[in-house]
């Protein structure tokens, strides 16, 4: 970490809340300044001190082809001159739906929106407006954006801050959410036996990847499709991570289960800022202006963000690196805990793909509760010997490591590496 990075945080903070626009990059929970990004190409990233790290952020999902993907970048550059918003409907929107709805199994008809936020909180709307009911089921850890129904036991920065219940989310909204933990079929039968005929929805990450990723239990997420069905209540899968990055069709594709209605982001949007909701066209067919659910955005469908998504998603259905990511992920995770193993350090991995978390514990994590037992002050110490040798993670233990393309077996080796002398410092 450097002095332009320390400079501009100190800075940052006379003028933006906690220096940053986003909780958990400010790195409150590993006790250090952030580096500032100058740049980032392939799978490298730049700080304004001069430093390269090997980048395993990915900026949280999105950069699955690597940063400045040379098509993504024409495309974009191909459409910034002829404007970059309208508030019109544009081809590029209608090539964008057509082909998520040729990807991913379930959708049917797709809305654009800027950001996951924006696709849970729109779906979760849509899910009451449809079935004219009020509660929403979720899963502890489970992070889905920070709408007011959802930050109810959330992971990702709510986690990683310890922040037990968001204030200004009003008591009356936050009871109708109800919480259980991930993986427990137990959970879920007395959450429906109790609640049943008023839950409009149950919204899930099928690979959570925001209180670090934990893998479900096949038999869960089926139960899952089974009871929603049952009680007359709606399925969300919140695949704003895992869409595109666990298969091309997502999680619903890897799991061969069908959501009633998938959110969107990150990997759509090429890098930019985008979301997106869709499902079955019956209950699509809801929202404005063809029914009366109402949803609206000017920059929803931008120009530039469709440019980089399509741009995204051809090479991604071109050239299929779903194998090769698998590969990649397999090496990184198992050399990962290799090392540990070696160094006497007690530590497990989660991993679907090309996302995973490495967790400080004894045991395995298969939700929340496992997460946050996981030795938080081994992660600070591992996260600060990581960056000062050139690897980049995200600043929190309840978060998802991320590959892309670029990624090569030599940084890979890199990676693992530098944990093993990471691992060799900690205090056991
Ligand atoms: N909530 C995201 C992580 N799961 C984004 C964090 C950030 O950009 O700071």
């Amino acid at each position: 970490m450097g002095k332009q990075s320390e400079l501009l945080f100190e800075k940052a903070r006379r003028y933006i809340p906690g220096g940053v626009n986003s909780p958990v990059r400010a790195g409150k929970s590993v006790g250090m300044a952030p580096p500032f990004i100058a740049g980032a190409t392939g799978a490298l990233i730049r700080d304004v001190d001069g430093n390269e790290y090997i980048d395993l952020v990915g900026s949280w999902g999105p950069m699955i082809l690597g940063h400045a993907h040379p098509e993504v970048v024409a495309a974009i550059e191909k459409k910034v001159g002829e404007g970059t918003s309208y508030g019109a409907p544009t081809e590029l929107e209608v090539i964008m739906a057509d082909t998520i709805v040729q990807m991913v199994p379930s959708v049917e008809m797709v809305r654009m929106v800027n950001s996951g936020t924006e696709a849970t909180m729109s779906a979760i709307r849509l899910a009451r407006g449809y079935t004219e009911r009020k509660k929403i089921v979720k899963f502890d850890g489970c992070y889905h954006g920070h709408a007011d129904s959802l930050l109810v036991s959330a992971g990702s920065g709510v986690a990683t801050l310890g922040i037990p219940g968001s204030p200004g989310v009003p008591d009356d909204l936050a009871r109708h959410t109800i919480s259980i933990p991930f993986n427990s079929t137990e959970a879920l039968h007395e959450a429906f036996d109790r609640y049943g005929p008023e839950i409009a929805a149950l919204i899930v990450e099928p690979v959570p990847g925001n209180m670090g990723v934990v893998i479900p239990d096949k038999a869960f997420l089926k139960g899952l499709r089974e009871i929603t069905g049952e009680h007359g209540s709606l399925l969300i899968f919140d695949e704003v991570i895992t869409g595109f990055r666990v298969a091309p069709g997502g999680a619903q594709e890897l799991y061969g289960i069908l959501p009633d209605l998938t959110c969107l982001g990150k990997i759509i949007g090429g890098g930019l800022p985008v979301g997106a909701y869709g499902g079955r066209k019956e209950i699509m067919l809801n929202m404005a202006p063809e029914g009366d659910i109402y949803q609206a955005g000017t920059l929803s469908g931008n120009p530039l963000a469709m440019a980089a998504g399509i741009a995204t998603l051809k090479i991604l259905k071109q050239e299929d690196p779903y194998q090769e990511l698998e590969r990649k992920g397999e090496l990184l995770f198992s050399g990962l805990e290799d090392a540990a193993q070696d160094a006497g350090i007690r530590a497990v991995t989660n991993r679907v793909g090309s996302m995973g978390t490495l967790f400080f514990s004894e045991k395995p994590v298969t939700d929340f509760a496992a997460a946050m037992e996981s030795d938080q002050g081994l992660f600070r110490s591992y996260y600060r010997s990581m960056l000062e040798q050139g690897i980049y993670l995200a600043p929190s233990p309840f978060e998802a490591g991320f590959l892309s393309i670029a990624h090569t077996d030599e940084m890979i080796e890199r990676v693992v590496n530098s944990a093993s002398r990471a691992f060799r410092t900690l205090e056991k």
